[in-house]
């Protein structure tokens, strides 16, 4: 297998489940639920200065990885959306990278993504919450890719990435004595 940064992958890359399990979907709509107050607890008196250290050499702010979570997760809300009311809908990639850099995502405080997250992930636990197997099992197809996705692992891929994401923040934290 090969070794990943640790820096940069601190929980480790995703693992797609191969099969849905109810009981690992409810794990996955409680971190779902949960990422908004765990990302505050990640931030939490961090100043200025903290906010815009990369977290990793050449990597992302603190403040831009806070914001790239608001546009990753508007993104999976609107995938698993589209994925419970339409046929194998196309969902459209974002450039991650580019949608970093606009003037919200590098020069806004970050409270704004905070609160956009609590509501946001209020209303998709609600949604993963409210859909049966069938449902999780419904496919979107991700434009130019081979093969279409059904949704849970489409929402067991966006519960690693918010984890994935504040435990970035929390090993900065840890590495330099935060
Ligand atoms: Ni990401």
């Amino acid at each position: 297998m090969a070794t990943v940064d640790p820096v940069r992958y601190p929980i480790g890359t995703f693992q797609a489940p191969e099969r849905f399990c109810a009981k690992e979907a409810q794990e996955w709509i409680a971190a779902i639920r949960e990422l908004p107050s765990a990302l505050r607890a990640a931030v939490a008196g961090l100043n200025d200065e903290q906010l815009n250290t990369p977290y990793r050499d050449g990597g992302w702010t603190v403040a831009q990885v806070v914001h790239h979570l608001a546009d990753a997760s508007m993104n999976a809300f609107l995938r698993t959306k589209w994925g419970v009311t339409e046929d194998c809908p196309t969902v459209k990639p974002f450039a991650e990278g580019e949608w970093a850099k606009t003037a919200d995502a590098r020069s806004l405080p970050i409270e704004p993504s905070l609160s956009l997250l609590d509501g946001l992930h209020a209303r998709w636990a609600a949604l993963l919450e409210s859909m049966t197997e069938a449902d999780f099992h419904r496919m979107v197809c991700p434009e130019g890719a081979s093969k279409a996705m059904p949704l849970y692992v489409l929402t067991a891929l966006y519960t690693w990435h918010g984890k994935h994401h504040t435990a970035q923040i929390t090993s900065l934290r840890k590495r330099k004595g935060w």
